[in-house]
């Protein structure tokens, strides 16, 4: 499950040693490089650059961090395994399919995959100004083949990402994280990403986000969901949690993925959540926190500056 055990004990060396007993994070396994020369690393020109330049000092820079650069899912391979796609290109505007599949070692597509929270497959799609998040769960045809059932999406730089782990071969039990990009032809307006808070409102709840990030150290975060001023305690278990969070770095769209630490107990979620969050790098992140109330799933953003 947690691929990254051995950077991950080095991190919660650094990190403040009351959160490190209980960290619970899923730093999602990911790419071979953080480095903007990967395949398929085309983001860069419509992709604010502000918050990278003040990104200092990466932790992926540090002695001794490297396998922190591996943890923000922006390669399209990693330890043999590769994403693979013919779609390098989607239309604007209307909803379309994204496939792709998962080459192993072997260079043969990948048909075994072992569930994690619930699904074997878990797909993300964000523009590369952080705008027009969606996380699906494929289907797989018998010959390994994802599709990914695509909302419409606005023109502009897109990435995929693709968050599976193998259940067999040299990847079994490994979490990877792999992503490749793609163009939606038109016009694309870039839209600057919203300034730090600590809470937003979405489909009449309120999210509130407490605590003081570090970049590399695990800290607690406290969510806390209210509607109309009162605490909410019917959240619902989605995908095992209360709620489901992932995080996209401004300026390289880097990805992060966190579980709260809460133990789901039926129907009665809430208000308060607790995450360890541990955000590999400084800067602002977009957070999408999704959670589920009778039936229906809210998905609420917010930008998170790291320190
Ligand atoms: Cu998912």
């Amino acid at each position: 499950m947690f691929a990254f055990s051995r950077p991950t004990a080095r991190r919660r060396a650094l990190a403040a040693a009351g959160t490190a007993a209980a960290l619970a994070l899923t730093l999602a396994a990911c790419g071979s490089s953080g480095d903007s020369s990967m395949p398929g690393m085309d983001h860069g020109t419509k992709a604010p650059t502000s918050a990278s330049a003040q990104a200092t000092p990466s932790m992926g820079d540090m002695p001794g961090m490297d396998h922190m650069a591996d943890g923000n899912g922006l390669a399209d391979a990693k330890d043999g395994y590769r994403l693979t796609s013919p779609d390098t290109s989607l239309p604007a505007g209307k909803p379309s399919g994204y496939r792709f599949t998962i080459a192993g070692p072997d260079g043969k597509p990948v048909t075994g995959f072992a569930l994690d929270q619930t699904k074997q497959m878990h797909f993300y799609a964000v523009r590369s100004d952080l705008t027009g998040f969606q996380h699906i769960h494929p289907a797989m045809a018998a010959d390994g083949t994802w599709t990914a059932d695509l909302a419409e999406l606005q023109p502009g730089s897109w990435r995929m990402f693709a968050s599976f782990t193998p259940d067999g071969g040299s990847g079994k039990g490994e979490d990877f994280v792999l992503s490749r990009t793609v163009t939606v032809p038109g016009t694309a307006a870039s839209t600057p990403l919203p300034a730090a808070a600590e809470s937003t409102d979405v489909d009449g709840y309120t999210v509130t986000v407490q605590g003081k990030p570090m970049a590399g150290m695990a800290q607690p975060l406290t969510v806390t969901v209210t509607k109309d001023g009162k605490p909410v305690t019917d959240l619902q278990p989605y995908l095992d949690t209360y709620a489901h969070l992932t995080a996209f770095h401004e300026g390289n769209a880097a990805f992060a993925h966190l579980h709260p630490t809460t133990k789901v107990n039926g129907d009665h979620g809430g208000p308060e959540l607790s995450f360890h969050a541990e955000l590999p790098t400084a800067g602002n992140w977009r957070l999408f926190l999704q959670f589920q109330t009778g039936g229906k799933l809210h998905t609420a953003a917010l930008t998170l500056n790291v320190g």
